[in-house]
């Protein structure tokens, strides 16, 4: 019993210590007391300790105990208080309200940022787990989507002059809000878990989208402010359970059957979900498409996703070898006749090509990445003229055997038979020169035939013996 406890009260110290890496998280820290609103000209980082504006955009600085003589606090949501502490920040984080809501794309944009530099710099290839908590204004019309966590090496900014404040800056933020964000009165957690892909020491919150690629929803209809969201208790560390570091690496091309496989670890409290509903931590990717990773910790408390495109460059195939006659000729085409950039050994460019002479052909399909290519022998043969119906083996040297013109030095597989379905005469290769044996005068059937041309000649041969 007591081994336990000390247990339970080991993990919960090690989650109360584990470090922030963002320093004045909830804004406490005030250099000089401040009555109002922040006022264009004027800056957040002559008030909040560590954090700063980075574009002309005059983020707010919200008090609940102001110190300046004749200063009443001036947090205006009378439902809503800083989170913690007596102190939060506010940002906008669009210029669209209510009225020019249906013509957002010619409305001038205006953002709000808040920046400040880590205690140190991430890891590089680790796993972060990020937070903070925001509540939309009362006096918002509209609630946005997009409210995002961009980590950066730099300190990224705008510099601006007095006609451009407060413009958009344009990011793929790590961490991203991707529904517009009602919140009632409360203050909600917005939250996530990346892989730093550098050694990042600089978080910029804001939107980082255009009006455009932004999505509102009306939060109330009686007044018209646009959307404008308090912050407070922003967090940085490792993540409560570690997770490992999904990456699928770049985009891909595959060539000629190849497949690529990915393997992740097994983590005790860690899931994997592929974008086919697959949960292994390996997973074979031999097709076109985009395919999507998700590691989940138990909870969902922490998701990390990744995405890759792979293409997989198709092989020019042609037919197996074959066999025509020589007085038709035939179309080789590849197997698959979707194909395109295809160049044949005749120079022609087209999906096809017809040949009417023994030969080898080759196609092959220009690539800069995979090209392919493939060979097929075709071999003109002769083929049965105008069969005869009639011979007379009488021996007087004039029509006396069963010869067909055209038949050249193909091995044909001549089988005659009686008007009973009785075999008479059979021969592979048919010499072409069947005298009738001892058949009498009749009326006979044939079947001529190879197995390489896979075609069959039939008919009736009348023996007229005198
Ligand atoms: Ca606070």
């Amino acid at each position: 019993m007591a081994r336990l406890v000390t247990l339970l009260f080991g993990l919960l110290a090690n989650f109360a210590l584990a470090q922030n890496l963002v320093p004045n998280p909830s804004f406490e820290e005030v250099l000089q007391p401040m009555c109002s609103f922040i006022v264009p000209g004027e800056n957040i980082s002559q008030y909040v300790n560590n954090w700063r504006a980075p574009t002309g955009g005059t983020t707010d600085y919200w008090t609940t105990t102001p110190t300046a003589t004749g200063c009443a606090r001036n947090i205006k949501n009378a439902n809503l208080m800083p989170r913690t502490g007596g102190t939060c920040i506010g940002l906008y984080v669009s210029a669209i309200n209510l009225n020019n809501l249906t013509n957002a794309a010619n409305i001038r944009p205006y953002r709000e940022y808040a920046q400040v530099r880590l205690r140190q710099p991430l890891v590089k290839g680790k796993v972060y787990y990020a937070e903070f908590y925001t509540s939309l204004w009362e006096r918002s019309s509209l609630a946005s989507n997009n409210l995002g966590m961009l980590f950066t090496t730099t300190p990224v900014e705008r510099n601006e002059d007095v006609n451009s404040r407060g413009g958009i800056m344009t990011y793929r933020p790590q961490i991203n809000y991707t529904d517009p964000l009602i919140t009632n009165g409360r203050w909600y957690k917005v939250s996530g878990c990346f892989v730093a892909d550098d050694a990042y020491q600089y978080l910029t919150i804001g939107n980082f989208y255009s009006e455009t690629a932004t999505t509102f929803r009306v939060a109330q209809r009686t007044i018209n402010g646009e959307p404008y969201y308090l912050i407070d208790d922003v967090y940085v560390g490792d993540p409560e359970s570690a997770l490992p570091a999904v990456s699928l690496g770049r985009d891909t091309v595959l060539c000629n059957q190849q497949s690529i496989s990915y393997r992740f670890p097994t983590v005790p409290g860690v899931t994997y979900r592929w974008q086919d509903g697959t949960t292994t931590p390996t997973y074979t990717v031999d097709r076109t498409g985009q395919y999507v990773i998700r590691a989940t910790t138990s909870g969902n408390q922490c998701e990390l996703l990744d995405t890759v495109q792979v293409q997989v460059e198709p092989i020019v195939r042609l037919a197996a070898d074959t066999v025509f006659c020589a007085d038709e000729p035939i179309t080789i085409k590849p197997l698959d006749p979707t194909l395109t950039n295809l160049e044949w050994s005749t120079g022609s460019r087209e999906p096809t090509v017809q040949v009417s002479q023994s030969g080898v052909y080759w196609i092959r399909r220009l690539s800069a990445q995979c090209p392919s290519a493939d060979t097929l022998v075709a071999r003109a043969v002769g083929c049965p003229g105008a069969v005869p119906n009639v011979f007379t083996p009488n021996g007087d040297g004039i029509n006396d055997t069963f010869r067909i013109p055209g038949l050249g030095n193909q091995p044909w597989h001549m089988t005659i038979l009686n008007r009973w379905g009785n075999v008479v005469y059979e021969a592979d290769p048919y010499p072409n020169n069947w005298d009738g044996g001892s058949a009498p005068s009749g009326v006979y059937y044939f079947r001529l035939n190879t197995a390489q041309l896979k075609r069959n000649y039939t008919g009736t041969i009348t023996i007229y013996r005198e």
